[in-house]
């Protein structure tokens, strides 16, 4: 038991509030695939998720939420908890959070080369005619979307995001946003990995604009590995591609509950997640669990 009080629940994260002024946020094992959560999970990708997100906050230089890692910083936690929690919790500044996901996107994919393909919408208003799907775009786009009331994501004009946040507050989020989007994807693209599009949140703690939440992630960004990448068809995922293929062997419907996931695929998808950390950070996976006290 530990005591603190329980927030939220993500499909993969829960959050906890620590004090009045922070929160922790605690990264689970549990991966989801067509936005249901699958089973088993895959051991060791909620602290790949905080590890990385670690490692982002360091390199980006951008004003965050993040506190401490360091499970030693929460008061009254149980031994168990403390092991359990070790390396992928995170105790976070609390911050009035901004009601708007800040999606860029390099490539034009997913929802966003549907919406495309069949004629234009919210995320492809701005883009010239005659792209293919996974095509790179001559720039990145914002593409804002709200979290609607069954938790799935509306894609906003930009006048209906300027119109929710004001005028100020939407340029500052697109700059903000697009230059944090350059500079990660300019550090993924030295270690051969494409960054095609991610997505941001943003708070506000005593008058500040800063980064919350998870930042960079496999979960909260398209990788695909540099070499797979080819525009005019998919391009498979860098961390879930063992998941998708094998559901999509399957012909599951996309309808709850999913099959559950045999050992080779759960095994095969946490080395890709691990190379993801290894690649990006460009430290073994270990040395972090090391460090974190895991191991
Ligand atoms: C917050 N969410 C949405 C964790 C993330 N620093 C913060 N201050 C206040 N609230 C939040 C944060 C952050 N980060 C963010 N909800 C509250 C995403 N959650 C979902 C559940 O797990």
């Amino acid at each position: 038991m530990h005591g603190l009080e329980h927030v939220a629940s993500g499909k993969v994260r829960e959050l906890y509030r620590l004090d009045d002024d922070r929160l922790v946020i605690v990264a689970t094992d549990r991966i989801s695939a067509f936005d249901v959560v699958l089973e088993p999970a895959i051991p060791d990708k909620g602290r790949v998720l905080t590890g990385l997100s670690l490692h982002w906050f360091d390199v980006l230089e951008t004003p965050h939420h993040l506190l401490t890692a360091d499970v030693a910083e929460i008061p009254g936690l149980d031994d168990a908890t403390r092991r359990a929690w070790a390396g992928r919790a995170m105790v976070v500044r609390r911050a009035e959070v901004i009601p708007m996901e800040c999606v860029v996107r390099g490539y034009l994919y997913g929802s966003s080369w549907r919406e495309y393909a069949a004629g234009g919408g919210p995320t492809t208003e701005h883009l010239p005619p005659g792209l293919e799907e996974a095509s790179e775009l001559p720039e990145p786009i914002f593409t804002p979307a709200t979290k609607a009331a069954d938790g799935h994501d509306e894609n906003l004009t930009e006048a209906q995001a300027r119109a929710l946040v004001g005028d100020e507050r939407y340029e500052e989020l697109r700059r903000r946003s697009i230059d944090l989007y350059l500079r990660g994807r300019a550090y993924a693209a030295d270690r051969g990995i494409l960054l095609a599009d991610t997505k941001f949140e943003f708070g506000v703690v005593d008058g500040e604009l800063v980064l919350v939440d998870e930042v960079l992630t496999p979960d909260s960004s398209r990788y695909w590995p540099a070499e797979a990448w080819k525009p005019g068809g998919t391009v498979p995922s860098f961390d879930k591609q063992p998941v998708r293929d094998w559901l999509a062997a399957r012909d599951w419907d996309r309808r709850p509950p999913a099959p559950r996931l045999p050992d080779e695929v759960v095994a095969d998808t946490r080395r890709r997640y691990v190379e993801a950390y290894e690649r990006l950070v460009g430290e073994p996976f270990e040395a972090y669990l090391t460090r974190m006290g895991v191991r």
